[in-house]
């Protein structure tokens, strides 16, 4: 017997913070984390289980992936397998379309594909729901990337209470895009994972992190609720530095930025005082993402064009598609 499903993904970025887990077996975030998902980085995958195969085996992007990320895989499918009730193992080829300078993170969209793309195989029928959750397991971002626009992922308590739903926007996503600015990292690297759990134990700034979200995602919502763009990037900004501060309090402390980052925020704030609102946001890296309406996207990627190169400046629209059954 051979079942197969083929999904679509495409990854978020976060304007609310996931920055530490309750849980780390069941992926259970401190807080409550809120995103839009993006429509020019996505990841599509094809997952086939079959009796006949003896392990599980990944091919990304034409290659089959390290020990490492194949046990990972493995516990992952492992999920799949104990819902399902199925002892197949499965043959996933998996293709991240992020173009190749970007140096994105793609576990979002990767994990969220690959519980669709499991879910079709095995005909399992979850509803989004069960899916975020699933997605979830796989790395806690992808619970976000199974809805299109903005989406609040729900930290819950336990693997049934944790998941992520839409955030009602009236169609406001089709007027903002984000414009990533691709910077060269040459310091160490500190996973995302690492860093939220040394931040998390060790942070003397943590608690103060914690005390604030729920305020700031309350912002967020009436930001959208009134089509607010000010208050939106005011909040999305001022939370975004708040994450990162917190590494500032780690022990020891470590930090994504660098040089570049905080020129592309200084640029960021020259747009701003020439009549150009955009704001700011950074992730477990150097890269800053710039959150603007599309009227402003053209006056924003050339102020950016006079301190970084053509491929370095990628911009992306908000897509409202969440993931798909492709095949
Ligand atoms: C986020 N980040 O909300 C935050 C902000 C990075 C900074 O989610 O350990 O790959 O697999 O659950 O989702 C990146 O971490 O971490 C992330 P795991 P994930 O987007």
């Amino acid at each position: 017997m051979v079942n197969s499903g083929k999904a679509r993904a495409h990854t978020n970025i976060a304007l609310i913070k996931y920055w530490g887990k309750a849980d780390e077996t069941y992926i259970i975030p401190m807080n409550n984390s809120l995103s839009v998902t993006l429509d020019r980085f996505y990841t599509e995958t094809k997952v086939t289980f079959d009796e006949s195969y003896t392990k599980d085996t990944l091919i990304l992007n034409g290659q089959a992936v390290n020990d490492a990320e194949a046990a990972k895989i493995h516990r992952f499918m492992d999920v799949f397998r104990d819902l399902s009730q199925t002892s197949m193992f499965a043959y996933i080829e998996s293709d991240n379309y992020v173009p190749t300078a970007a140096g994105l993170a793609s576990s979002a969209s990767a994990y969220a594909a690959l519980a669709a793309a499991c879910d079709a195989a095995l005909n399992l029928g979850l509803t989004g729901k069960a899916l975020s959750r699933l997605a979830r397991r796989g790395s806690g971002s992808a619970s976000r990337s199974i809805y299109g626009g903005f989406v609040e992922w729900e930290k819950g308590y336990d693997d049934e209470t944790s998941y992520s739903f839409p955030v009602e926007a009236d169609n406001w996503e089709d007027d903002l895009a984000m414009i990533f600015v691709v910077i060269n990292n040459k310091s160490k690297k500190v996973s995302s994972r690492a860093g939220m759990s040394l931040t998390r134990d060790t942070s003397r700034f943590y608690q103060y992190w914690l005390d604030h979200v729920d305020e700031d995602i309350a912002s967020v919502k009436h930001a959208i609720n009134q089509k607010d763009f000010k208050q939106l990037g005011e909040v999305i900004e001022a939370n975004g530095l708040r994450m990162h501060a917190t590494n500032l309090g780690a022990q020891p402390p470590f930090t994504y930025m660098v040089d570049d980052s905080y020129l592309v925020m200084d640029i960021v704030d020259q747009c701003r005082k020439a009549g150009h609102p955009c704001y700011f946001t950074m992730d477990a890296g150097p890269n800053v993402k710039i959150l603007v309406e599309k009227k402003n996207k053209q006056a924003v990627i050339d102020a950016l064009h006079k301190s970084f190169k053509e491929d370095q400046i990628i911009a992306s629209d908000i897509t409202r598609t969440g993931v798909e059954i492709i095949e």
